[in-house]
């Protein structure tokens, strides 16, 4: 009976040890979860651009029906352009809550562009890349040149 109770208290003495008595507490650490994020999410659209003459896309209205490209705020996006018309096009995001003057100049307003692919040659295709904006909303696309806007326009929700 007494080696018995000798043997209890030599149990929880260690038990007391092993739990309590470390004077610096381990902290727990926290649940691994199911699915490891990645160290770096890029966030990515691809844009697909058909240019006509005067037009963006497969509606010739452009005015009433602008076509509609979509791209996460920030993202790296990639624009896949065809011109399929005659004459020189240009696919450009202006910047938000600027009044475009019509007709718009390329060379005057270049300022009130946030970013232009550049001016592609008749039947050329192209691909750029840009950042999207970082601030989400509506932003309208054109046609820089002399005379293609406000035929030739769209608009990129960035979301
Ligand atoms: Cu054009």
């Amino acid at each position: 009976m007494r080696r018995l109770f000798l043997v209890v208290t030599i149990l929880s003495m260690l038990m007391l040890a092993a739990c309590g008595g470390s004077a610096t507490p381990t902290p727990t650490p926290p649940p691994t979860p199911t699915t490891a994020p990645t160290a770096q999410q890029v966030i990515a659209a691809t844009l697909d651009v058909i240019m006509h003459d005067i037009y963006f896309g497969d509606d010739s209205n452009n005015i009433a029906n602008p076509p509609v490209w979509r791209a996460p705020a920030g993202a790296e996006v990639t624009v896949n352009l065809d011109n399929q018309g005659g004459l020189e096009h240009n696919w450009a995001v202006v910047k938000k809550g600027v009044e475009l003057p019509v007709p718009f100049m390329p060379d005057q307003n270049k300022d009130l562009l946030y970013w232009e692919a550049g001016v592609l040659q008749a039947g050329q295709k192209d691909s750029e890349t840009f950042t999207a904006p970082s601030e989400p909303g509506e932003y309208i696309v054109i046609c820089t040149v002399a005379g293609h806007y406000p035929a030739m326009q769209g608009r990129l929700i960035v979301e």
